[in-house]
């Protein structure tokens, strides 16, 4: 899939029609989750590395800031956020979607979208920068560098690596939560592992919105990180078995569990998201509200308002009070909210089940928007 001879240009010449590029890293959590969409649709496309190069000369004056993964469109367009990527392919190619399509699915799907993207990140953070952090600054070196030595390799690696390794503090990495991390890792793994021993993919028989998001961490990080690799090979070797299925997988073929159910080996997997990642959204939602007061409609939304104690696998530590993650929850909750009585009935159930319905049924007060791919107040 990688191209030579990138020039740093994008955009089609006249009657040219080019093909998607993802810009990214394999190292990449999100940019991994995009990639997996990209190929199990079966919609060609080019990648390119995000070299320093790529990001002074693409990323930054299309979105405005350093980030990834983009996704660069036919049509000379960009879109970021690895969930925009994901419904604006789905919404151009034909065929199956990564959506579920039915209600209660879908809630399941997006309640593992916001759990892997925003909860399992802790676990990428600590794995990657407690047990593989020589080896990930030289695969930094290596991606921005390719020509170099391996000594500049590191040089680079490592002024690269600083501000993501200092970034694992914010994200509640610390010596304090280090074994209640790892004590809630393992717990997934050996319940998602109990689950893929009945279910190929998170709700049935092709891979939906949840296992992509689950592929970009568990793929892109734990996995393919050799420290923490080796552990999952040792713990779940059924999650490595998924992750194979995923890299096989081709939009379809496959059939979701029957009548819109949730599986009921998906259960622990989401009272333990609920328990444990619930309350430290509920913590961000009244940051923002408090936040909120005093700004006008637009105005821009900080990634963290200030720190928390938060809870993960029975530690207490200190974190940042995240807003992208009260995006995504936006998103369920109108999900939810636009249901029928009939379809809500149903997916109350599974959020009594797990104990989430209160942070679902009460939206938070200031409604958000993305706008230049940041959040704004709407
Ligand atoms: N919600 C975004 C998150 C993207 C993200 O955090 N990307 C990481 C790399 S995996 C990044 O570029 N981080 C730079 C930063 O956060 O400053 C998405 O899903 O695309």
């Amino acid at each position: 899939m990688r191209a030579s001879g990138w020039a740093g240009r994008w955009a089609p010449m006249a009657g040219e029609r080019m093909a998607y590029v993802l810009i990214g890293t394999e190292a990449s959590q999100f940019s991994a989750k995009a990639r997996a969409h990209l190929r199990w649709k079966g919609v060609a496309f080019d990648e390119r590395d995000a070299t320093p190069e790529v990001y002074r000369d693409i990323i930054e004056p299309r979105i405005g800031y350093a980030v990834i993964p983009a996704l660069l469109t036919p049509e000379g367009g960009v879109v970021q956020d690895s969930g925009e990527i994901i419904d604006h392919v789905d919404a151009h190619a034909p065929g199956s979607s990564a959506r579920p399509g039915t209600p209660t699915q879908e809630l399941a799907s997006r309640l593992i979208e916001l759990y892997a993207d925003e909860w399992l990140v802790i676990a990428g953070m600590h794995y990657r920068w407690t047990y593989n952090n020589e080896w990930i600054v030289a695969e930094y070196g290596r991606v921005s560098a390719p020509a170099a030595t391996r000594a500049e390799q590191a040089r680079i690696g490592e002024v690269i690596a600083k501000p993501v390794r200092e970034a694992a503090a914010r994200y509640g990495v610390s010596e304090e939560t280090r074994s209640g991390i790892e004590a809630h890792y393992e717990g997934f793994l050996a319940d998602f592992s109990q689950h893929l021993r009945r279910h190929d993919f998170v709700l049935g028989g092709r891979p939906t919105l949840g296992d992509f998001a689950l592929y970009g961490v568990l793929q892109a990080v734990l996995f393919r990180d050799p420290e923490s690799g080796a552990r999952m090979e040792r713990l779940a070797p059924m999650v490595v078995s998924w992750i194979e299925r995923m890299d096989a997988a081709r939009a379809g073929a496959g059939e979701l569990v029957a009548d819109d159910a949730v599986p009921d080996t998906l259960l622990p997997i989401l009272k333990r998201q609920v328990a444990e990642q619930f309350p430290a959204l509920a913590d961000s939602a009244r940051a923002l509200e408090a936040w909120s007061v005093a700004q006008p409609k637009g105005a821009r939304v900080k990634r963290t308002l200030g720190v928390h104690e938060y809870m993960i696998g029975g530690r207490w530590g200190q974190r940042g009070l995240f807003t992208f993650p009260l995006w995504r929850l936006q998103g369920i909750q109108d999900q939810y909210s636009a249901m029928s009585a009939g379809d809500r009935a149903r997916a109350t159930n599974l959020l009594e089940v797990i104990g989430g319905r209160t942070l679902v049924e009460l939206p938070v007060r200031v409604r958000l928007a993305r706008r230049d791919f940041r959040l704004v107040v709407a």
